[in-house]
């Protein structure tokens, strides 16, 4: 059975002046481009308008150059529990504030606030409605695993499972800044995830834990995952909302490979081109929180 994310709300954050400054692990072969940059980041908004009721676009803050990648600010875990991140540069842990008060004035009852010395940002946090998938990154501690685990476990949350986002020294190519950016989920069964040394070494410790992928079947489609490899880095990282995915567009041999798994699904694909946002490392997920909130506001 296909189950979709129940998805009522977007939260997104505007683009800041300051965008060009950004964080970005290597410096782009071209600059920004400021222009093209807004322009993609409202098509994204407006795509989310067109699939999702209530999209609430937050004022960026010029102080604040990665404030767009809204992502990396809290967890919505369910309706009812929402962690308020310490994301792992410290230039960006002036960010969430104003996410925080979003979205307690959506009505989300509990919002636990992660501490010194944790630091985490939500790129390296795949929420499940039935597990929470967690990287240890550049931006991820274990104090911050430690930290979420209580809260999970004191609202009767799903299950937490922790993996390790491979470092450039541990893998030939393709050094990720998140464990999203190798992955998503098309559905909340089903993971794609990049076709690449770094993609691979985290899909053989998701295939490890009996729970999420039975290690008794070689088949790639056996336990409650079903993992689907795309070639393109860029592509693994898809938003799905209902059955709506969003994809980069211009990656066309993944391209190919999500329709026929849409199709599959009887989803609806678009595509979307956020090439001036991926030159500070963004790509899909990161532009917005996608959550079932209590009630529409
Ligand atoms: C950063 O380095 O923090 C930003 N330039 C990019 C953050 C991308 N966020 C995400 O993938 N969740």
């Amino acid at each position: 059975m296909i189950r979709y994310f129940n998805v009522t709300h977007a939260l997104t954050r505007g683009l800041a002046r300051t965008f060009e400054d950004a964080l970005a692990l290597e410096p782009p072969p071209e600059p920004i481009n400021i222009a093209v940059a807004h322009h993609q980041h409202n098509n994204y908004n407006e795509l989310l308008r067109s699939i999702i009721t209530n999209v609430v676009e937050l004022p960026a803050d010029d102080s604040c150059p990665d404030c767009v990648f809204i992502e990396d600010t809290a967890l919505v875990i369910s309706k009812s529990h929402a962690v308020v991140t310490r994301p792992g540069a410290p230039s960006r842990q002036p960010e969430p504030g104003p996410v925080a008060a979003a979205i307690h004035s959506l009505g989300i009852p509990q919002i636990d606030t992660l501490r010194a010395p944790a630091t985490l940002d939500g790129g390296d946090v795949l929420v499940l409605p039935w597990a929470v998938l967690v990287g240890i990154s550049r931006r991820t501690n274990n104090e911050a695993v430690s930290q979420l685990r209580t809260f999970l476990r004191d609202t009767g949350g799903p299950p937490l499972y922790v993996f390790s986002v491979p470092a450039a020294s541990d893998v030939a190519h393709n050094n990720p800044l998140h464990f999203k950016s190798v992955l998503s989920a098309l559905d909340t069964h089903t993971l794609l995830i990049a076709d690449t040394p770094v993609g691979h070494a985290i899909a053989d410790q998701i295939r490890a834990v009996p729970e999420l992928s039975s290690s008794s079947s070689s088949s790639a489609s056996a336990g409650p995952l079903e993992l689907i490899f795309v070639p393109d880095t860029l592509a693994a990282n898809v938003l799905s909302a209902g059955r709506h995915v969003v994809m980069q567009a211009g990656f066309p041999a993944s391209e190919t490979i999500v329709r026929a798994a849409c199709d599959a699904r009887q989803m609806q694909l678009h595509t979307l081109s956020m090439s001036e946002l991926a030159k500070a490392d963004g790509a899909l997920t990161c532009c917005s929180l996608l959550f079932e909130a209590p009630q529409p506001q």
